[in-house]
């Protein structure tokens, strides 16, 4: 997360709608003077929905950072952890909400994160964070969810587990579509508040798959062994028949198919991304051209694997101009 960081929240239309709508739900429970602080704010896709309310994000990556500035979202440029905080500790400033959105996942001393969090949290506040989820992962087969960038893929055990460490509780879960099944955790203090009844379902359900079991992990991987096979057969496949190949969108999670299926420019001649910061470069380990999307109608391929399956209703809508000239989708996840 350095001062170039290339991914933009606001780089699909679906998530501004997700967190515009995201906002709405927390709002709906919040009052006028309610302060809310959001870990990773990104360019302020989500904070931008709460200019009303006092709000701080923090976040590390300046390119973002300076989006969500020109956006009037108040962003700090700064990792958020216990050495950051202390100008909000010195004004006794607490927050009602502390929310995160594909970012805790991210940050590998939970330790101090959920100290720093405590910090900073009301008595009766909420921590609400949204984050890939290990039983789509499993389910999917979406094992391009592990990444340099996603240190823990997290269950409802897991989090109901850490949380009873730091005297908290988990309070809510709810499902989510967004990249490829989430999960939003409502966690507060002890004895707080009311424990909805979906995190003992959820929690049910989770030990009914086994999913905490070391003989489901083992199981994942044979999956993710098969579904390697299975690709490599199937593009070997379409490569035979002398068909062009190209990626579309320039993923983190495309990094680590293309590895892992050892997929280069033999297969993929390059990579369609909107995002002005990848052009030009490469994808890490296979050097795949990332080039820009503007050209993906001049240069069509016969097949476009999409990487960004994630967001494939908001894909598949503006594409269908790809399909009515022939054009063909593949991917490892059944989309
Ligand atoms: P997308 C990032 O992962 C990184 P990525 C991070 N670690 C994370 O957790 C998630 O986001 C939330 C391009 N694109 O959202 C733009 C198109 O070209 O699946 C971006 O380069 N055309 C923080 O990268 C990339 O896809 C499009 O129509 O796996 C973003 O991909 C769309 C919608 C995207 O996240």
């Amino acid at each position: 997360f350095n001062k170039n960081y290339p991914f933009y929240t606001s780089s699909s239309k679906s998530m501004i709608l997700h967190f515009k709508k995201y906002a709405k739900w927390i709002k709906k429970k919040l009052k006028k003077n309610a302060s809310i602080l959001e870990i990773g704010s990104n360019d302020g896709t989500f904070l931008q929905n709460f200019k009303n309310y006092f709000h701080i994000g923090f976040e590390p990556s300046k390119s973002v950072h300076d989006v969500a500035i020109k956006r009037n979202v108040k962003s700090i440029n700064k990792f958020f952890n216990l050495q950051n905080i202390n100008f909000l500790i010195k004004k006794k400033i607490k927050f009602d909400v502390i929310v995160g959105s594909n970012v805790i996942c991210h940050i590998p001393n939970q330790n101090n994160l959920i100290k720093t969090m405590l910090k900073l949290l009301k008595e009766n506040g909420k921590i609400i964070f949204e984050e890939p989820y290990l039983g789509s992962m499993y389910k999917k087969i979406s094992y391009d969810q592990i990444y340099d960038e996603h240190i823990f893929i997290f269950s409802v055990n897991a989090i109901n587990k850490i949380s009873k460490l730091f005297d908290l509780e988990l309070i809510d879960v709810l499902e989510q579509n967004t990249h490829g099944g989430s999960m939003r955790y409502v966690v507060g203090r002890k004895n707080v508040r009311t424990v909805s009844k979906n995190v003992e379902n959820i929690l049910k359900r989770e030990k009914n798959l086994g999913q905490d079991t070391l003989e489901s992990c083992i199981k994942f991987k044979l999956n993710c062994e098969i579904s390697k096979k299975k690709l490599v057969e199937k593009i070997q496949s379409i490569k035979s028949r002398g068909k062009k190949i190209a990626g579309y969108a320039a993923t983190s999670k495309s990094t680590t198919v293309l590895n892992y299926c050892d997929i280069g420019t033999n297969y993929i001649d390059c990579i369609f991304d909107t995002t002005k910061e990848k052009i030009g470069k490469y994808s890490p380990g296979k050097h795949i051209p990332i080039i820009s999307y503007d050209s993906f109608y001049n240069q069509l391929p016969d097949y476009a694997y999409l990487f960004a399956w994630n967001h494939k209703e908001e894909i598949f809508k503006k594409e269908k101009e790809f399909i009515n000239k022939g054009g063909r989708w593949i991917s490892h996840v059944d989309i």
